[in-house]
């Protein structure tokens, strides 16, 4: 029921900012891939809110993909699935690539944390690999691609470690001469400074790849015009999820009637046309 699908590659060659957002199952997705978005993002903080349970590698890979997997069925655009580690050391790269690729993934991301990792957000240490141990994953995750369009992006949390911007610069350089096709440089600072200083500094040897959670304010044009590729607005989907639900079943019980949410909440019809639910019944007909 689908009609023809990208690869992120063939996306990111077609120019121009990508613009990617954050889901955890395939309504998700599908939403917003409907509001014009041309990638989606399978976020490890999305996939394990979902179940109640902290960003903190406690859910699998499989889990993780089964995730991504049910996103990539659903949609056109192509799913870039947030991996992590990559699960372990590289070997555990080296599986998670091919069980990805198998699944009808085109790109994955991978971060330069510690196994296991907590969400970059959360008040904790962060540490990161050495930079060798990084350089080896992203060697193995590309040696184990069986598809030449597969895309490996390597994620960087020096920023979020608090390494600075130098440190930054010297982990992409070394991830992009492993071969990664584009860097991922994460920041949790209100502002965009230390994002801007990194992008000026970068010889642009790989495309680079934001998520502009804590700096909201700083628009795409803007990033566009100092040189980033892909945006990525990870999790304002599940935080808004988040505060409808609590809204809406809020004033449900406390009206004891769904009346007064009636006019803000989506008609059925509108559900029935997210399942494509006219289209099974065209196959039964
Ligand atoms: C995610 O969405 O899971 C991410 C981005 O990795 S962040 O939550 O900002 O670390
Ligand atoms: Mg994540």
């Amino acid at each position: 029921m689908t009609s023809t699908r990208v690869s992120f590659r063939e996306l990111m060659a077609q120019g121009g900012l990508v613009r990617v957002a954050g889901a955890h199952d395939a309504l998700g997705a599908t939403l917003a891939q409907q509001a014009g978005f041309q990638a989606v993002w399978a976020s490890s903080f999305e996939v394990s809110a979902a179940r109640c349970l902290p960003d903190a590698s406690i859910l699998t890979m499989t889990e993780y993909l089964a995730a991504a997997a049910d996103m990539q069925k659903a949609i056109d655009a192509p799913v870039v699935a947030d991996v992590d580690t990559g699960y372990g050391n590289s070997l555990n790269v080296a599986h998670m690539v091919h069980e990805y690729e198998a699944a009808g993934i085109t790109a994955v991301a991978i971060e330069d944390k510690v196994f296991p990792k907590v969400n970059s957000f959360a008040d904790t240490s962060h540490d990161l690999l050495p930079v060798a141990e990084f350089t080896h994953k992203i060697e193995t995750a590309k040696s184990a691609q069986r598809h030449e369009d597969f895309y490996v992006i390597a994620r960087t949390e020096a920023l979020i470690n608090g390494l600075g911007v130098e440190e930054a610069l010297k982990r992409c350089t070394a991830y992009a001469d492993a071969g990664a096709d584009a860097v991922l440089i994460h920041s949790k600072k209100k502002d965009e400074a230390e994002i801007v200083e990194f992008l000026d500094r970068w010889d642009g040897r790989a495309p680079v790849v934001i998520v502009p959670t804590t700096y909201p304010q700083w628009s795409a044009e803007a990033a566009t015009r100092h040189g980033v590729s892909v945006v990525i607005y990870a999790n304002q989907g599940l935080r808004a999820t988040v505060q409808a639900l609590r809204d809406t079943f809020r004033t449900i019980y406390a009206d004891g009637s769904s009346l007064g949410v009636e006019d803000s909440i989506a008609p059925v019809a509108d559900v029935f046309a997210l399942q494509k639910l006219d289209d099974w019944l065209a196959l039964d007909a």
